[in-house]
């Protein structure tokens, strides 16, 4: 199967390809390479210059992955995952987009990605899926694959008066190629998740004056951040596959270096729980969360973890007042807990002030800040790190119809609603990565990336080895799922909490705990979705 037909030869549709993939980030590049192996004739569309899709967007300083990068890379081919080199435990953006231009040369994959060019529309015209871009250009694929991320639509709140800001505004998670230069400036963070967790302690020593705004505390724990180490290294390269199978085996998708605990608190005693916590607070970053085995299902386990991280605030911020502003009171790990190197202590500077947004907002941008409370804060450059319309905000910003002109947004009016967080009842052929209702976010994403793009090829490939020409969700199996992904968070503490996890961070978007809990369990299911001859599909 190749590409027939170019825009002078016909004119709608442009181009006949099997696939089309939207999105040029881990998830793009890597379906490129399957579809490609499989013989289809196959185009990407990225909106950016250049591939690498998140780490492309968030260059913001500071900004490194919270998965270490032993783990965070491809395990697809040996020789790839032999021959690169991570400098740091944690790597940076700079790092990671350099391993995805890498991933790119290596395997000759820019020749079908069109860059600079956004999907705008998609509509399903049996058998076919017309997609549209916004240079106007249209062409038809029997297959379209959603490659768009879960954290790739930037949420910018209405603020009153944001336009008469007379400085640069600045968006982390679209941050400028061109590094701004904050020095001499009184710098504003809006925003005190991740992105300004990671950037807020290098901007303090960029910017004469920075001033914090914030509506939620966060907890973070410290990165630990360190130069890999070489013997470290070769263990893990001397058998890389086995070390990617013992991480697939956790209920994330990574860290078996230090797997969860499968202790609940209640069973030790506070010595030990003491100990739990202090030993996972030493080895740094997302590790804390598996302290104990219930720490995300009982209350009294999270509480203690909790207070144990508050009082490591109260240690390393001078002033009282400071440290209770920035001690969080919500359950820890229901929102994605931070990681971070220097946060708390950033506070102890004399050019950072923190200001407390929780009880009614920003008042008012001016030309010349923000005021909160009647008060003015006077600003020169202002930095929105107010995170994302997570896991749905792509998708629906773009116009996708399926089956009888129905669009996504009404199927998903009520929230997203997918069988197994990879297909929509109503939308043949449409597949998505890392969608909603799949492990996606809870997960090392390059690997629930790799697992789904592995399943979208072989049910590709057994499509074509069965004459068969679509497949399509089953709504009653599409119900099911959704229940069932509700059923698995609501035995645990995520939905408590105000986070992107549930939509909650975005005015007007319906509240739904969007993520599936579990790797291991979820690759159970897709497996055998598949050799039972895709259950719960409509193959036709
Ligand atoms: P997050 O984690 O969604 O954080 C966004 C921050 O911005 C958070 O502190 C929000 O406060 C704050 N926010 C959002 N809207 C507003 C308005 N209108 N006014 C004031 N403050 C606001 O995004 P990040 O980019 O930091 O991280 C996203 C993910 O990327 C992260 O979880 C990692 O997986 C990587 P709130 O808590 O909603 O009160």
């Amino acid at each position: 199967m190749r590409e027939s037909g170019t825009v002078e030869e016909t004119s709608r549709p442009a181009a006949r390809l099997d696939i089309v993939i939207v999105g040029a980030g881990f998830a793009g590049l890597y379906m490129l390479h399957r579809a490609r192996a499989l013989g289809l004739s196959v185009r990407v569309f990225e909106a950016a210059g250049d591939v690498g899709g998140t780490w492309y967007w968030n260059r913001y300083p500071g900004a490194r992955c919270d998965v270490e990068s032993m783990e965070y890379s491809y395990q697809f081919d040996e020789a790839l995952q032999q021959e690169w080199r991570w400098s740091e435990r944690f790597a940076t953006q700079p790092e990671i987009l350099r391993y995805a231009n890498h991933v790119a040369d290596r395997f000759d994959l820019r020749k079908d990605i069109q860059f600079d060019t956004r999907v705008v529309g998609a509509t399903y015209d049996e058998p076919m899926w017309r997609v549209r871009t916004d240079k106007g250009e249209e062409v038809s694929a029997q297959f379209l694959v959603m490659a768009t991320g879960c954290l790739s639509c930037a949420n910018r709140p209405e603020i009153k008066g944001l336009d008469s800001f007379a400085g640069p505004v600045y968006h982390t998670g679209e941050w400028p190629h061109e590094e701004p230069d904050f020095a001499g400036k009184r710098v504003g963070v809006i925003g005190t998740g991740s992105s300004a967790i990671q950037s807020i302690p290098i901007l303090a020593e960029r910017a004469r004056m920075l001033t914090v705004f914030q509506r939620t505390a966060n907890y973070t724990v410290p990165a630990k951040n360190a130069p890999l180490d070489p013997d470290f290294v070769a263990r893990i390269k001397a058998d890389y596959p086995a070390f990617r199978a013992r991480n697939s085996l956790q209920i994330n998708a990574f860290g078996s270096n230090l797997p969860r605990s499968s202790i609940p608190a209640r069973e030790l005693s506070p010595a030990e729980r003491r100990a739990a916590l202090e030993a996972r607070w030493e080895y740094g970053g997302l590790f804390f969360l598996g302290a104990f085995g219930d720490l995300l299902l009982d209350q009294a386990a999270n509480d203690e973890a909790a207070e144990f991280v508050r009082e490591r605030i109260r240690g390393s911020v001078k002033d009282p007042g400071v440290a209770r502003l920035l001690s969080p009171g919500q359950i820890i790990g229901c929102k994605r807990l931070c990681v971070d190197t220097g946060y708390y202590a950033t506070f102890n500077r004399p050019n950072v002030r923190l200001v407390d947004i929780s009880a009614s907002g920003i008042d008012e941008i001016t030309p010349q800040g923000v005021r909160v409370n009647g008060a003015s804060h006077e600003l020169d450059a202002l930095v929105f790190a107010t995170g994302f319309d997570a896991m749905t905000g792509t998708l629906l910003r773009i116009d996708i119809r399926g089956r009888d002109g129905k669009t996504l947004q009404d199927a998903w009016r009520a929230g997203p609603r997918t069988y197994l967080g990879l297909s929509v009842a109503g939308f043949p052929n449409l597949f998505l990565i890392t969608g909603p209702g799949s492990p996606s976010v809870l997960t090392n994403m390059i690997v629930s990336i790799e697992q789904h793009v592995n399943w979208i090829a072989d049910c590709i490939a057994y499509l074509g080895q069965h004459g068969r020409a679509t497949i399509e969700a089953q709504p009653a199996a599409q119900e099911a799922w959704v229940e069932h992904v509700g059923a698995v968070a609501d035995r645990t503490l995520y939905p408590m909490c105000n986070s992107w996890y549930v939509g909650a961070n975005i005015p007007g978007k319906t509240r739904v705990f969007m993520p599936l809990l579990g790797f291991p369990p979820y690759v159970e299911k897709c497996d055998e979705v598949a050799a039972k001859g895709y259950e719960g599909f409509e193959c036709r």
